[in-house]
């Protein structure tokens, strides 16, 4: 892959020759150039910058300099070729984005000053090259000089035969659409802090499970935007519970627990009893978690501590938004939110529901016990990896 740089401070790509970009240099995997805007200009004080039409702070680089260069450097035949500029108001740079720009044969950095480049440059160039403008972050540089290391770093990687191991990319952050786990390594023991036991146990499925877990949780806890947005249409809303949801729950439940009735064939099942007093009396003894969409309250679940043991329960999903994962959603929600005292995740489910007993199965659950009644219900558990 060939890659260049349009840049006024040429200095602050040097990283660019160090490290694994540097190696790949090296290896001929990589073709590297570095430009000094300033070689396009023509007056005596290499001018690259002018004040803004419309007034205004700050100054915008000027089009003939960056448009020279990109004739240059682009020529006529841009196939294959992608001019990506770096700028704080660009399309945000994701793992997709770089997976994307890996397969091209070449890309151009315009590295943005200022208040930016004047906007008939990138428009220019699109007739004859692909352009994307690109930020790295919902914050403001300098100069896009850090964004376009942090692209190509990140690019470059994913180019085949630039890293030994191909699984370790598979199993990082971003690209199974959760945040990585933790990870440990030896001693076991170190400053009184210790592993958790589930690693050093030698049982693969568990550790899995465990990691899988983790990566659930600090998704939850720190990015629910990467959490399956995709499973639902619309704006969605994970929120705890409040007394005025206390109505839409009940509606919601009367709706979900119908269809259980009857696939178990039991009218007597608690949830189609309840009265608007008892649902809004639970939510000061349970923790209960609401999902809306679009405004509307379209799901909910409960856990509650009882000893060891995390009780999950009255995990419902509209009928009409079935199958779209927001079941499951609800439930890795719910087992996140188990506070540290927990071993165990505990639910009950009506023995004959075969949706829910698939999901809770997959999810890891296992039907412990069938309790009488007509409606069984199962008793389902599942071990809290590392407790
Ligand atoms: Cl690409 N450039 C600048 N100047 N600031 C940024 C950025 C880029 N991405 C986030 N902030």
């Amino acid at each position: 892959m060939r890659l260049d740089y349009l840049t006024i401070f040429p200095d602050y790509l040097a990283p660019l020759q160090l490290s694994l970009p540097g190696k790949a240099v090296a290896s001929g995997l990589l073709d590297v150039h570095v430009h000094d805007l300033r070689r396009w200009t023509h007056d005596r004080h290499r001018t690259v910058d002018d004040t803004p039409y419309g007034g205004g702070a700050g100054m915008v680089l000027k089009p003939e300099p960056f448009g020279e260069a990109l004739d240059e450097l682009l020529g006529d035949g841009a196939e294959g070729v992608t001019v990506v500029v770096t700028t704080p108001s660009g399309e945000p740079f994701t793992q997709e984005l770089a997976r994307e720009l890996a397969t091209r044969d070449r890309l151009v950095f315009a590295c943005g000053r200022y208040e930016g480049i004047d906007q008939r440059v990138l428009d220019h160039a699109r007739t004859t090259a692909e352009v994307r403008e690109v930020s790295i972050g919902d914050y403001v540089l300098n100069g896009g000089e850090v964004a376009a290391l942090a692209i190509t770093e990140a690019v470059v990687r994913l180019l085949p035969g630039f890293m030994g191991n191909a699984q370790s990319l598979v199993e990082e952050s971003h690209e199974g659409g959760l945040l990585e786990h933790p990870v440990y390594t030896k001693p076991a023991s170190w400053r009184g802090h210790e592993v958790p036991p589930v690693l050093l146990s030698g049982d693969h499925g568990a550790i899995a499970r465990w990691r899988r877990d983790q990566a659930v949780r600090r998704t939850v806890e720190r990015r629910p935007d990467l959490l399956p947005a995709s499973a639902v249409t619309g704006d969605w809303t994970i929120e705890r519970a409040v007394r005025a949801d206390a109505a839409e729950i009940l509606t919601l439940q009367l709706a979900c627990w119908v269809r259980e009735a009857i696939a178990n064939d039991d009218l007597s099942i608690p949830p189609l009893h309840e009265d608007l007093e008892t649902v809004t009396a639970s939510l000061a003894d349970w923790d209960t978690s609401v999902v809306r969409v679009g405004g509307r309250l379209v799901g909910s679940v409960r856990g509650r501590l009882d000893g060891d043991v995390w009780d999950i329960g009255r995990l419902m999903v509209a009928p009409d938004l079935r199958g779209r994962g927001l079941g499951r959603l609800l439930l890795e929600h719910v087992q996140a939110a188990a506070p540290a005292g927990a071993a165990t995740y505990r639910l009950f489910t009506g023995k004959d529901s075969a949706d829910n007993l698939r999901m809770y199965k997959k999810a890891g659950f296992r039907v412990r016990e069938v309790l009488d009644g007509r409606s069984g219900p199962a008793v389902l558990t599942k071990r809290i990896s590392g407790r």
